[in-house]
């Protein structure tokens, strides 16, 4: 299988820390390419046809693609288990939740990094991050006691998903108002699937 992924990209992330953590990271060659809405990249482009990473290619069957798509098919591939039947549907909203978080937060990315100055909306900006604070308060108030469970996939998610705001949004500093999150975070980060996959 090849992994179409970039260093920055959290949802890539997933898939890498989903990797480590089930010993898989050798039956996926990695193909790291620079993609943004404005420069598709064509590898992306050809396996994704909404040029999004990451995309999984496979030899028996099309690519494969959005990060919860690629996850829960290695999660299968490999029996995992990070997807547990008697608690499917709160993996899968917890996973939910964080996959907004990185939607509002690459957003706000592109419009730091790739919309010319004179275009930026500063009521759209406030309410993307509004976005990531809702979640931020609901995963703060709703979800610590699962995120102190056994490992699954939405708190692979989740850790990622606050990575990224630590590496594209430190001045928001989300971990105000979120201690429990913030514990929490702190010794997620230093499991070595989320070291080895620290983005670049
Ligand atoms: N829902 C998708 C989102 C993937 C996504 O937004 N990836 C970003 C990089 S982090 C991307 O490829 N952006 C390029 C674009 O939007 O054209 C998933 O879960 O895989």
């Amino acid at each position: 299988m090849k992994l179409i992924s970039a260093g920055a990209s959290p949802f890539a992330r997933k898939v890498h820390v989903l990797l480590h953590e089930t010993g898989q990271v050798d039956d996926v060659e990695v193909i790291s390419v620079m993609t943004t809405p404005v420069s598709p990249d064509p590898q992306v482009l050809a396996a994704n046809p909404l040029a999004k990473i990451p995309a999984l290619i496979r030899e028996d069957g099309p690519a494969l693609y959005d990060s919860r798509v690629i996850t829960r098919y290695l999660d299968a591939h490999g029996d995992c288990g990070l997807y547990p039947e008697a608690r499917l549907w709160e993996v899968l909203t917890l996973e939910a939740t964080a996959d907004a978080i990185m939607d509002a937060a690459i957003l706000l990315t592109y419009e730091k990094r790739l919309r010319p100055e004179e275009m930026r909306f500063a009521a759209w900006q406030k309410a993307q991050w509004s976005k990531v604070a809702g979640a931020l308060a609901a995963i703060e108030q709703r979800w610590m006691s699962h995120l102190s469970g056994p490992l699954d996939m939405a708190q692979i998610a989740t850790a990622c998903a606050l990575s990224y705001l630590d590496f594209r949004h430190d001045d928001r500093n989300w971990r105000q108002g979120h201690d429990a999150l913030a514990a929490w975070y702190k010794e997620f980060a230093a499991r070595d699937s989320m070291i080895a996959s620290a983005p670049e």
